[in-house]
Parts: C-alpha cells; structure tokens; sequence
C-alpha cells in the first residue's frame, strides 16, 4: 500500500467521506489494477493503480466508467420463482429459492440421471465462483455438464497450447513486450478490446525505431494503423498465410536447428506440409498480394525477440485450434519461446478466463490442468472431494453449444446459467431460445434482470458483482490479483460461490460445502494445484492483498513466475514441444450464389458484450449507438447500399437489419457486424441470428466469425422493437490522440 493509500484507510471514513481502494478490473483479461474513489455504498471514480504490473496506472474508457453501473440500477435484488411457463416472477427468500431448486433438480436426477442436468458458466466468475459449482457438478452431481462461454472465447488457444506444451497457459508476460522487436498480431482488435496491451505496444514501438508490427486482420482496425505491414486476409484463411510464412522461413533457413532437434518432436512433417504452400497459392487463398505474404514472413525471421498475440479472429473458427497451432509452430520453429521478448500469447477475453480454465471450468477438465478422462486425475480429484472414484464420469461433458442443443432435443433439462447471456452471445439464436423454451428448468444467476437470458428463467438467483464479493482472477500473463469486496451488494444478492455452497447444502452435501467465506474456497482449490504446471500453494489472500503473483508459485517464498519453459523443458513426457498439423483447407460456411458474402462478427470499442454494464453508460453507447454493418465499397455498390442506409442481411439461419457503413477499411466480399445487441433491443438488431454452429473439431470451440450471408438495401426497414436508429452510424474511429485512453471524471 502506498502511503496515500494506507493513510486513507487508517482512519475511518465518515459516511460521505471518499475512500480510496485498490481492486481488479472486471472487464477484460488484461487485467488491470484500479484504484477505486469509493462514497457510502458508490464507486465515485476509477483510476489506474500505478503499482499494477500489467497497467501501471493506465485504464481505458471501459473502466473508468464503471461507477454507473453499481449500484441498484436494473439490478436484480431478490431470488424470484415463475411457476408456470408464461406466468407472472414471484419474489421469494432465498431458502424457499434453494429448497425449490434442489426439489426440481432431485427430481430430474431421478427420473433421467445426472447427465440431464448442464451448468453454463463464465469468464468473469472469479476462481471461487468456479470451484465451488464445478466441485458440485463433476464431484457431487456427478455430471460432466459444466462448461463456460470461454469455449466461445479461449477453447481452440487452450487446445492449441497443450497440443504443442502438454499443458494450457500462456508462456509469456507483458514485460515481454518491453522486450520485443516482433508483434505478429493475428485476429486481434488490441486497440479496442485489450487496449492497455496496445498502449504497451505502441509505447514500445516508439522506445524501439527498429521494432516492427504485422497485423493480420480482415478489417483495418485501429490495431493494423499501427502495423507496418497489414494484411487484410479473407477471414478464416490464416493457415494458408501461416503455413506460407513458414515455408518461407524454411527456403531462407531462418529457422532454428538446433532448438528443433533437440526440444520438439514432429518437425518434418509439418514442415513438408508447409512446404506445399507457396507464397502464390497462399496469396490467392487469403486475398493479399504473395508479396505482402514473402515480407511478413521475413520481417518475422529477421527479428530477434518475437512475440505473437492472438485472439478471437483466431479462436472463434472451425478451425481455431489448427489456426493456434499454426502461430505456435512459427514460434518453435525459431526457437522464439522461453526467452526474454519471445513467445505465443493468446490474449484472453474475460478477465477470469484463464482463472476458468486452471480450476477446471470446462466440460473435459478437472482442478489443476487435470483431465475427466484420465483416471489418475479423477482419482486424485476424488480423493481430495472425498467421493467416491466412481461418482467422477469419465467422459467429456456437453461442450457449451452442445449442451444447447441437446436442452432443445430435450436430452438435458435442467440448464443453470451463470454470469452469461447466451439468449445475445451463442450462435444462431433460434436454437438458444428453443433451448431455453424446451428446457424443463431454467435456473438464470445474474447481477441484472431482465436480461435476454433471464426473461427466460423458472428461477431467478441475484449475484453480487464487482466489487460486491471477494476472490481471485487471473489474467492473460497467468498473473493472480485478489479482487476484494468493497461494496454491500444490494438487495439479497450473494456473492455466486455463496449461492453454490447455499443450493449444494440444500441437495444434501452440507459437509463437502460447509466453506466459510471464499478464502476457504480458495484454500481447498489451491491444494488441489499441487505438482501440477498451475501449483498456486505459494498464493494466499495475504499475500495477494500486497500485490498480484504470476503462476506457478509453488511455495510462499516463491516469488512467482514471469515465464514458462525457460529451461526448454515442456509439460510433455519426454520433455519436448509438439510440432503439430494444421490442415489445409478451412472448414467453414462457404459463399455461393444464394449467400454471395461472408460476414465476420466483434466488438466495439466501448461495449462490454452483451451490454447489461456498458449499455447503461451514456458516454460509453456514443461511438456506437445502435448496430451497423461494415461492408466494402465494392460489394455495396453490387448490392445497390448507401453509406448511413438500412440493409437487410441474411444467412442460413436468420435476419439482421442495421445501418451500412459502407468503408474501404475491410477486405472485399467481407462484412462485419457487432454482436452486442440482443433481440431484445429488437428481434433483428442480433448479430446472432445469422451465426452458425459448426465448431472447431478439437477445441468444439463454435466458428463465430465465418457465415455466408447476402445483403439487401431496405428503403424503410419494417420491423417492430425500439427505435433501430436513424442516426448516421459512421462516427466510429478514435479521433487522434487515443482519446479513448483517457480515463474521463464522471463525478
Ligand atoms: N471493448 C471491448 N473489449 C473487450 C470485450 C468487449 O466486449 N468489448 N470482450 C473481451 C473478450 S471476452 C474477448 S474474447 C476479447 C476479444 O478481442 P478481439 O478478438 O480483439 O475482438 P473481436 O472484435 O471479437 O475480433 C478481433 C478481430 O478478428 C478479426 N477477424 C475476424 N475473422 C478473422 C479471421 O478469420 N482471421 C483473422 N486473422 N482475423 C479475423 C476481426 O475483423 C476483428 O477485428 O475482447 C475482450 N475485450
Ligand atoms: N457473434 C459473436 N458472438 C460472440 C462473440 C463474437 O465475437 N461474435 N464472442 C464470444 C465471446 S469471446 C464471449 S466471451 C461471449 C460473451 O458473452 P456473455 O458471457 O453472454 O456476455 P456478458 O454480457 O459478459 O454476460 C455476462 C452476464 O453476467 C452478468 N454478470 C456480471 N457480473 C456478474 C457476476 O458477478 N455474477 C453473475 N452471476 N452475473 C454477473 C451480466 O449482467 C451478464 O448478463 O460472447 C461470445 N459471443
Ligand atoms: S484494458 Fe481491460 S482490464 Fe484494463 S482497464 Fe480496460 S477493460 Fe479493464
Ligand atoms: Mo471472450
């Protein structure tokens, strides 16, 4: 604690006196510290904490406005009960909310096994959180149907990494940033949507004349102004331009012998494959000149310090994990790991998306990097839960879409939804909503209500949520911050792990979730991580409360660890990193006559998904106030579109109705459509209505930036819901100066 800090907390605040106190941002997965101004039971203002490792003192637009949205507003208070379909929500206590849950999912237990009840988490749980439902659900229920939205986020980067390392977990840290002269930025909005990772970028670029960026990108993104080279590849075509940047490496022998014959296995394989594609038939594959594909690679082999970051444009496909591996092979191909500036770093999402996937949070895991289908880490598990070896299946559970579509076909029917709004973020919405129709429960656990989702729900279950409960996430450098609770939540909300424990003691297990507050939680979780890659026994609350600690940590006197794989040993068993396939072809949706078009979805720059935080902040819905459609010049004018006109925009599956933005920033024939919006805002304002779900074979991670759409103008769109906008929706690039960085006072 600095001095101005601790001054402030030593004396005891008068009610409407400011308190200041350091917390975590809930936001992204970088993951930054923040020093919040805080005024009776309101946040008052938000600042960078300057001694956070991963922002010092830097935040973005998102965090600086998270003020407005604690508090009571559209928060849901109490546990509500809907006892008929299309019936009124009855406010109840929270033990007849417990009692009614355990009665339903005792009875559906009963009647069809364990498998017909699915538990649907979050990224943004913090490790508690997570803990205590899968302990629940893979222990005690003795269900492997808990999985997370992070299969829609991070499921093909942690395929890709155990693949090739044994084990999941991003080897690098921020400071390698500082230390880089290569940023090989793949499928990766950085500017927008880890925004505090690009400051540290571009404040490198600047100390470093000789520092270069590659940016590979369907759209020129305020990421790629900043590239030296970007290359606007049809979406779903990396592999192509990867495996070309490899062969190239390969002619020009800037490839690393030595580290491939004595730390990788699987070398000559991948690279024969890599050899097929020239940088011809690749640049015909991605739609950008051989030329462009010839500098990429030698710009990548002629660094020293190589770092590559990647995100949904790379995760979010049917063939995400092959796309990862394909950017992890360059890596072990020079030899760019486990050194100073080098690495693959697959940003996560969600600020506790990485905390998920190390205790387990996905339908194939166990605590501690441990697999459901290895029997010696369900014995282990088992032994350290005291349940029977038995009660833990052996088989994959339902794997997010999975687990949708069988609520639909009536296989599962009891869905408990956590801290996500799949009724706005899943792919080809129809599917979801029948889901949640056919289901015969529908528990929804949320901070706010209505949400898309919970309009939905049977029962309602309130959520504390930042800074309302205690507990741990980690970041995308592996760094864990405690997030404290500084906050009464309002209502009878709980904190989720509380709400967990409650429902568990309900169905009988009053022992095994006996846990006193989430330190205890977080105690029984950490000794589960012993020898393991993730071993946290050196972690404790008391010494996060003095700062955050990067895994593993196996000791109290360990000071933590920046990077992975230094030793070049990885988690594999003889030691050595995977080379491994990637394919040729992208699977996909593919364009035809009837869907000439292909249509990539993300983010903007000052919304947060689904919108249930940022879309209650006026300054925050003024860049994009209503969804759009970017679409080439080229392909509008084939289409007959006018920039700030309506278009109609179809798939396979559904309509979308927005504005154009007709713009020469993304590459022809693709289009690009913000999926913030739920039908809630209006049935077609839903980029979700056109998405597929095909996915990924490995990671079963669903392909959310690919379909085949066409677009027609509409003169006056005829479509109910709120106003759809009539505003010229074009305003949306930062003005100079990165104002967006600039942490606004909303007192
Ligand atoms: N402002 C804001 N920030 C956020 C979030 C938010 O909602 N809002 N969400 C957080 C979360 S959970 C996540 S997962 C991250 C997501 O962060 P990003 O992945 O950076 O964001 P997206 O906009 O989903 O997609 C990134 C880019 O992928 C490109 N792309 C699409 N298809 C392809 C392809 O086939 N190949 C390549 N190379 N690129 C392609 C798109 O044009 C887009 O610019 O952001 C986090 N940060
Ligand atoms: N087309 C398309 N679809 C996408 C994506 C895309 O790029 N394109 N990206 C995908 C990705 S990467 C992601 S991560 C998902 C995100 O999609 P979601 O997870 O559905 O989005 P959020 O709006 O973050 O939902 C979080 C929910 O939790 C609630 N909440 C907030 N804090 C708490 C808390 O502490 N406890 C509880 N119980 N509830 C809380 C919020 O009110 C909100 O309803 O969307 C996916 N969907
Ligand atoms: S960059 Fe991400 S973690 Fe940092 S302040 Fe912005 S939203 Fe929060
Ligand atoms: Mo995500």
């Amino acid at each position: 604690m600095s001095n101005a800090l601790s001054l402030c907390e030593s004396t005891a605040p008068a009610q409407d006196a400011i308190r200041w106190r350091r917390s975590y941002c809930p936001y992204c997965g970088v993951g930054c510290g923040l020093n919040i101004a805080l005024r009776a039971n309101s946040v008052v203002k938000v600042k960078g904490d300057p001694r956070h490792p991963a922002n010092f003192g830097e935040i973005c637009a998102k965090a600086a406005h998270l003020g407005p949205t604690v508090g009571a507003a559209g928060r849901l208070l109490y546990p509500h009960i809907r006892e008929r379909r299309g019936g009124a929500l009855r406010r109840v206590a929270w033990p007849q909310a417990l009692a009614y849950a355990a009665a339903r999912m005792r009875e559906i237990i009963a009647a069809h096994g364990p498998d017909a009840v699915a538990f649907y988490g979050s990224g943004q749980l913090l490790t508690e959180d997570y803990y205590v439902f899968n302990k629940l659900a893979k222990g005690f229920l003795g269900t492997n149907n808990f999985d997370s939205n992070s299969r829609l986020c991070m499921a093909s980067a942690a395929a890709a990494y155990t693949a090739a390392f044994g084990t999941d977990g991003p080897p690098v840290s921020y400071e390698d940033i500082e230390l880089a002269d290569l940023f090989l930025i793949v499928g990766s909005n950085t500017a927008w949507c880890h925004p505090i990772t690009l400051r540290r970028i571009e404040k490198r670029r600047q100390s470093a004349p000789d520092a270069r960026v590659i940016v590979i990108d369907p759209r020129r993104t305020e990421t790629a102004d900043l590239a030296d080279l970007h290359l606007a590849i049809v979406p779903g075509s990396d592999i192509a331009l990867l495996s070309a940047m490899l062969a190239i490496l390969v002619r020009e022998r800037m490839v690393d012998e030595g580290f491939i014959a004595s730390h990788t296995v699987g070398w000559d394989a991948v690279r024969d494959a890599a050899l097929a594609w020239t940088p011809q038939r690749a640049a015909h594959a991605c739609g950008v000149p051989a030329q462009a594909i010839v500098e990429a690679a030698l710009t990548f082999g002629r660094a020293r310090h190589r770092l590559s970051l990647w995100s949904m444009g790379v995760n979010q496909s049917s063939s995400g994990t092959a796309k990862a591996a394909a950017i992890i092979n360059l890596h072990l191909a020079t030899g760019s790991i486990g050194k100073p500036g080098c690495g693959p770093l697959a940003l996560t999402g969600q600020p506790n998306a990485m905390g998920g996937r190390e205790v387990g949070g996905l339908a194939h895991l166990l605590p501690g990097y441990r697999r459901v289908d290895n029997p010696a880490h369900r014995a282990e598990v088992a032994r350290h839960w005291r349940v029977p070896v038995a009660r833990l299946s052996p088989g994959p559970g339902l794997a997010a879409i999975e687990l949708f579509e069988a609520a639909a076909e009536g296989r599962v029917k009891a869905l408990w939804i956590i801290a996500t709004n799949p009724a706005v973020s899943m792919p080809d919405l129809d599917l979801v909503e029948r889901a949640l129709r056919y289901a015969q429960l529908v528990v929804v656990q949320d901070s706010y209500h209505p949400t898309d989702t919970s309009a939905f729900a049977d029962l309602l279950l309130p959520a504390a949520q930042w800074p309302e409960k205690e507990g741990v996430m980690t970041n995308s450098e592996r760094r864990l911050t405690l997030v404290p609770r500084l906050l009464d939540p309002p209502g009878e909300a709980l904190a989720d792990w509380e709400i967990g424990a409650l429902f568990a003691r309900h169905m009988g297990f009053s022992t095994a979730f006996g846990f006193a507050d989430s330190e205890s939680v977080f105690e029984e979780y950490k000794a589960l991580t012993a020898h393991t890659p993730v071993d946290i026994r050196g972690v404790s609350y008391e010494r996060l409360r003095k700062g955050p600690l990067q895994w593993p940590c196996p000791a109290p006197e360990h000071p933590g660890t920046p990077r992975l794989y230094v030793d070049l040993r990885f988690n594999t068993p003889d030691g050595r990193a995977q080379f491994n396939a990637v394919g040729s072809v992208d699977a996909g949706e593919k364009p035809d006559s009837l869907f000439p078009l292909v249509l990539t979805t993300g983010r903007v720059r000052n919304q947060w998904h689904t919108m249930t935080r940022t879309g209650r902040v006026a300054a925050l819905m003024k860049a994009a106030p209503e969804p759009y459609l970017e679409i080439h010049p080229l392909d509008a004018a084939e289409a007959g579109v006018t920039d700030g006109g309506f278009v109609e925009v179809r798939s396979r599956r559904g309509l979308f109705v927005a504005q154009a933005r007709v713009t020469g920033e993304i590459a022809r024939g693709v289009c690009f459509a913000p999926f913030h919006w739920g039908r809630a805002s209006g049935p077609f304002k839903a980029a979700n209505n056109l998405t597929a779900r095909s996915r990924d074979p490995i990671s079963r991670q669903p392909e959310l930036k690919l379909c085949a759409i066409n677009v027609t103008p509409v003169s006056r769109p005829d479509i109910s819901g709120p106003d759809l906008g009539t505003h010229t929706n074009r305003a949306h690039r930062a003005p100079a100066g990165r104002p967006d960085l600039v942490a606004e006072d909303f007192e």
